[in-house]
C-alpha cells in the first residue's frame, strides 16, 4: 500500500515493481493490425504488458473522467461514452493465469492530460482504482474491462510538467 505519494515519472512507477529481470512491453497503438494481448503473453518473450494509453484526462469530475485508446484493439463505446474492451479484458485474465502482469499506462505521446492540483490528482486515483482496480464504486457494466483487474498503474508522461496523481488509495503489487 502506498500512501499521499505523488509519481511524477515512468520510471518511478516502473522501478517500484519490475526487478532487472523483468521485461516490459508496451501493447495497443500499432497504427497495424495488433494481435491480441493474448498472443503476446502467451509467447513468454515479456513478464509486464503495458496497455496504452489512457490518453485524456485531467478531472475526476469530466463526464466521462477519462479516454482511453487502444487503436485497432478497442472500438466499441459503452453507454457512458467509455470504450468496453471486452476481448482485452479476457486476455487480462488470460495474461494473469500466465503469471503475467498486466498495467495501464497513463499518457503518451498524444491527447491531453494532467492535473490543475493535488486535491484533483488525488480524485483522480480513486477514479482509476474504481474503473480499472480492485474499487467498488464503478459497477462491472461501465468499467472498460469488466471485472478484470490490472496489477499495476504506469506513468508515461510526455507532455506537461509534472503529473499529480496520488495514490492513497492504490495499491501495486
Ligand atoms: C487512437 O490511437 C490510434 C493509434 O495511435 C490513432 O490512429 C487514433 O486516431 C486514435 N483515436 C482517437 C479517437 O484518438
Ligand atoms: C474525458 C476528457 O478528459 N476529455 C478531455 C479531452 O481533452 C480535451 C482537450 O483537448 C478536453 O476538452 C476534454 O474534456
Amino acid at each position: 500500500m502506498l500512501s499521499n505519494c505523488i509519481i511524477t515519472t515512468t520510471l518511478l512507477s516502473l522501478s517500484a515493481v519490475a526487478s532487472a529481470t523483468e521485461i516490459a512491453l508496451y501493447w495497443g497503438q500499432s497504427t497495424a493490425k495488433q494481435d491480441s494481448l493474448a498472443t503476446y503473453c502467451s509467447k513468454g518473450d515479456a513478464d509486464i504488458f503495458i496497455l496504452s494509453f489512457m490518453n485524456n484526462f485531467s478531472s475526476a469530475s469530466n463526464d466521462p473522467p477519462f479516454e482511453i485508446n487502444f487503436s485497432d484493439a478497442c472500438g466499441i463505446k459503452g453507454a457512458n461514452g467509455i470504450l468496453k474492451c471486452d476481448t482485452i479484458a479476457t486476455d487480462i485474465n488470460t495474461c494473469q493465469k500466465l503469471g503475467k502482469k498486466v498495467f495501464l499506462s497513463l499518457g503518451g505521446g498524444t491527447g491531453s492530460y494532467g492535473f490543475k492540483s493535488k486535491e484533483d490528482g488525488e480524485a483522480f486515483a480513486d477514479t482509476l482504482w474504481n474503473y480499472f482496480g480492485a474499487g467498488k464504486g464503478v459497477s462491472t457494466e461501465d468499467r472498460p474491462f469488466g471485472d478484470s483487474i490490472v496489477d499495476g498503474f504506469d506513468f508515461d508522461i510526455e507532455m506537461g510538467d509534472i503529473l499529480y496523481l496520488c495514490c492513497s488509495s492504490m495499491s501495486i503489487p
